[in-house]
C-alpha cells in the first residue's frame, strides 16, 4: 500500500505562476474534476489518498510535489524557489512528520521537488530557476549517510527537471532531448517525446503502470511501443498552470 498526498485545486488557481507558458483561461470546475479523476486513478492503482485541505489564497498549492522529497528513510522538506509558494510547505511538513524523519532545506538554499528525480539510490537534482546549487549541496550532505548519490543536472527550456525527463520503467526514461542531454542518465534506455508534444515528458510511474496525460497521444503510442502499460488521465487544465502528473502528488510507502 502507498499513500498519495494530494491537495484540492485552489479557487485562485487561475492566478498560478507561469514561467514558460502563456496564460490561458482555466476552467476551475473542470480542473477540479480532472484532479478528482487523477486521484481516482491513483486510488485504483493502490494508493490511499490523503487529500490536504484547499489553500484558497495559494494558487499553486495543488502542486504538492514541489514541497518535499519523500524517500524510504526520510523526507526532505523543500524551500520553494518562488517565495510566494513557501507557505504551502507547512501543512505538508506536518503530515509527513507522521511517517518520516524530516530534514529541511535551509536558506540560502532553494529547492522545488519537481526538480528531483530519484531512481533507486540515484537522486538526479535539476539546477533551475527554482533549485540552486546551495540546496543541492545540502541534499548531498543529508542523503549521503543513507547511501544516495546526488547527481546535479542542467537543462533548459522548461520549469522543472521532471518537465524534461521522468522514469517510465525500471531502466527506462521518457525525455525531451531538446531540453536535456540523455547522456547524463548512464545505463538507462530512453523513449523520446513526440516532437509535436514537447510538454509530454512528465509521466508518473506507479509500480508497472505509467499514469500519463491523455493530451499527448503520439507520445503515449511511443510509450506503448516501448512496452509500457499506460493509464491515461485528463489534465488539460493542470497543464495550463505548467503542472503535470507528477506534480499533483507525493507518493510513498507508509
Ligand atoms: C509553478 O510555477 O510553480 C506552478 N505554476 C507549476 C508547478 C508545477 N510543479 C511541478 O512541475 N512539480
Amino acid at each position: 500500500m502507498r499513500i498519495a498526498i494530494t491537495r484540492q485545486v485552489s479557487r485562485s488557481f487561475e492566478s498560478c505562476q507561469l514561467t514558460h507558458l502563456a496564460r490561458q483561461p482555466i476552467d476551475l470546475e473542470l480542473a477540479r474534476r480532472q484532479h478528482a479523476g487523477y486521484e481516482h486513478i491513483l486510488a485504483l492503482l493502490g494508493c490511499e489518498i490523503l487529500q490536504l485541505p484547499e489553500q484558497a489564497d495559494l494558487p499553486d498549492a495543488v502542486f504538492v510535489e514541489d514541497t518535499a522529497i519523500v524517500l524510504d528513510e526520510l523526507a526532505v522538506i523543500a524551500r520553494p524557489g518562488s517565495k510566494s509558494r513557501r507557505p504551502e510547505v507547512r501543512s505538508v511538513l506536518d503530515t509527513l512528520r507522521q511517517y518520516r524523519t524530516v530534514l529541511p532545506v535551509e536558506a540560502p538554499g532553494t529547492l522545488d521537488g519537481g526538480d528531483i528525480l530519484s531512481i533507486g539510490k540515484q537522486v538526479f537534482a535539476g539546477l533551475s530557476s527554482r533549485t540552486n546549487r546551495r540546496a543541492v549541496d545540502q541534499l548531498v550532505r543529508m542523503l549521503k549517510p543513507f547511501g544516495y548519490q546526488v547527481i546535479p543536472v542542467t537543462f533548459t527550456g522548461c520549469l522543472h527537471l521532471k518537465s524534461a525527463v521522468t522514469q517510465v520503467g525500471p531502466e527506462l526514461l521518457l525525455l525531451n532531448r531538446l531540453w536535456i542531454d540523455a547522456a547524463v542518465f548512464k545505463g538507462f534506455k530512453v523513449v523520446e517525446v513526440d516532437p509535436a508534444e514537447p510538454l509530454a515528458a512528465n509521466a508518473l510511474l506507479l509500480d508497472q503502470t505509467v499514469v500519463f496525460p491523455r493530451e499527448y497521444p503520439a507520445t503515449k503510442d511511443r510509450l506503448e511501443a516501448a512496452g509500457c502499460r499506460v493509464q491515461a488521465v485528463e489534465v488539460s487544465e493542470i497543464g495550463k498552470a505548467e503542472g503535470g502528473v507528477t506534480c499533483c502528488s507525493l507518493i510513498f510507502k507508509p
